[in-house]
């Protein structure tokens, strides 16, 4: 096998032998002869029309093969015939092609592949948000079709630097599509969100734990639970639902369990409830917990009991009701202590205190805005999120996203007039919002967003967090701090551009950061 797609690849390099994600080499292997089906599938839909299915196919298929999505190789061996089937109906000779072989894109020379992976993981961490959209039945044709086009390019043996580099670019263009879809989806659909505090205490009785991104999986899960005496809590990237009005009017959505996905060996050990995994990040699920994890839409796992698309989720309901729950309110925190955390500051909420915002940048009340956001993971290096957010300035304030606000989102420090002094704005398909917020700030201070007085400073792990970095390059932003080290598959010469146009660079120690950010 061979795989280095996420920040926690074996000796920062890649995996061959096993995943550290607990990924086996037969999976691995799968999962590139799936890419390599997708590719073929891919360069007939450039030349005949595509199909809905077809374009569902490609969709489905890049994000199955994304990090903690799913490790059930007979799955992922049915996506592959499924795959070869669309193929042959849109062009009946391509019956006798074979699929494209992945190693030729591993064994490329390095820079070649590392624009590749840019490229490969882009589109896989853009199909997962497009999936999300679409299950609500927000689709975009341009962005299919440059999945298509992404997928031809990443095979093409003969194709240059400076064709690809162009295509890199273009990814985070069209992540940024994708996004706003994504959007507009879940807005339309549930609300504008607006902010709330979350309990991260456990009530007595019957639960079910629910995490993932899938904001229409928990709405039918809420839905079916009604009147069940049945608990339902978010875990992960699931938290920000609270904040929409469609879902946080179903009283029996009661609070946040745990913190980020990879700390769910530690926090379901034993677990008196069911948990639903609705997208990544899935670990392995220890005994202690293995009977009553669930999953649904493109997660799977082996020996797990998936819920198919008819979403009929009475297995998990019935085994909360089984497990029966906590016998007491079982009082939980965050990683710093804290008993609630915050969520719901998305755009329009910020923009609507737009002028108030404004007003107090101009009399030095807020002197800066940080977005310290991405994914979280297990690297202890990660601390540095938490000492950065602690050692912020009071006068300055924190937007977050994704994950990695487990680091710091249960910390209480203070707030500058009606704001708390950290906003979180969401999950990391969300990055939507701050992109938003960042050029509403720009426009209104009539200069560009790499003038404000804004820092980045993000975490990422897996290839959502690569689709959002590429949005934030072909938005020319700069001086963007990436941590907690940098991609394995970022080769010499590819970081070498990076850091000379976008002076993008990693982070170092919490302190010295942010005394540079700040000048002092
Ligand atoms: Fe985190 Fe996992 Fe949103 Fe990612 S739960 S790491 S980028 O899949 O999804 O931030
Ligand atoms: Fe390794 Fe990450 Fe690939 Fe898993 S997804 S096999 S941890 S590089």
């Amino acid at each position: 096998m061979f795989c280095f797609q996420c920040e926690q690849t074996a000796r920062g390099t890649a995996c061959t032998k096993s995943g550290v994600c607990g990924k086996r080499d037969t999976t691995a292997e799968i999962q590139d002869k799936f890419t390599g089906a997708l590719v073929m599938l891919a360069k007939v839909s450039n030349r005949h029309p595509p199909t809905e299915n077809s374009r569902r196919i490609i969709r489905e298929g890049l994000y199955i093969t994304g990090t903690n999505v799913n490790f059930d190789d007979a799955v992922i061996k049915s996506c592959i015939d499924e795959a070869h089937k669309e193929r042959i109906a849109l062009f009946a000779a391509s019956a006798t092609c074979d699929d494209f072989d992945m190693n030729k894109v591993w064994e490329a020379d390095e820079d070649a592949r590392s624009l590749k992976s840019l490229i490969l993981f882009g589109i896989r961490g853009i199909a997962a948000y497009a999936c999300h959209a679409a299950v609500l039945g927000f689709t975009n044709a341009e962005m299919d079709g440059f999945f298509c086009k992404a997928l031809e390019a990443v095979a093409n043996t003969e194709i240059t630097m400076d064709e690809l580099l162009p295509l890199v670019m273009e990814t985070g263009k069209v992540n940024l599509l994708c996004m706003e879809l994504l959007d507009k989806a879940n807005t339309e659909t549930y609300g504008k969100p607006t902010p709330v505090t979350v309990p991260l205490t456990i009530e007595k009785g019957p639960f079910i734990v629910i995490s993932g991104h899938d904001l229409r999986d928990l709405k039918l899960l809420l839905e079916q639970s009604k009147g069940w005496g049945v608990n339902i809590y978010t875990h992960g990237e699931m938290l920000p639902a609270h904040g929409y009005p469609a879902l946080k009017a179903y009283p029996q959505l009661k609070g946040n369990f745990g913190t980020a996905w990879q700390n769910q060996q530690k926090e379901f050990d034993g677990i008196p409830g069911a948990v639903l995994f609705t997208t990544n990040c899935i670990q392995p699920p220890k005994d202690s917990y293995r009977d009553r994890v669930f999953t649904t839409a493109e997660v799977g796992f082996p020996g797990l009991v998936h819920i198919d698309e008819k979403k009929d989720f009475t297995a998990v309901i019935n085994k909360a009701l089984e497990l029966g729950g906590y016998k007491t309110d079982t009082s939980m925190t965050g990683i710093n202590g804290g008993k609630t955390v915050t969520t719901g500051y998305a755009h329009d909420v910020i923009l609507e205190n737009a002028d108030t915002i404004i007003e107090a940048v101009k009399a030095g009340v807020i002197k800066h805005f940080f977005l310290v956001g991405g994914c979280d993971g297990a690297q202890p290096g990660r601390n540095y999120y938490t000492d950065f957010v602690k050692a912020t300035p009071k006068d300055t304030v924190v937007l977050t996203l994704a994950c990695g606000k487990y680091r710091f989102n249960d910390l209480d420090i203070g707030s500058i007039g009606p704001f708390p002094r950290i906003m979180d704005m969401g999950q990391c398909n969300d990055a939507y919002s701050a992109i938003k917020v960042a050029l509403a700030l720009a426009d209104a201070f009539k200069c560009g967003v790499n003038e404000l007085p804004l820092s980045l400073i993000l975490s990422w792990y897996e290839q959502k967090a690569v689709a959002i970095l590429l949005t934030l390059l072909h938005l020319g932003i700069k001086n963007i701090r990436l941590g907690p080290s940098l991609p394995a598959f970022v080769s010499r010469n590819v970081l070498k551009y990076l850091v000379e146009h976008f002076n993008i660079r990693p982070v170092i120690a919490a302190k010295k950061d942010l005394a540079d950010i700040l000048g002092k």
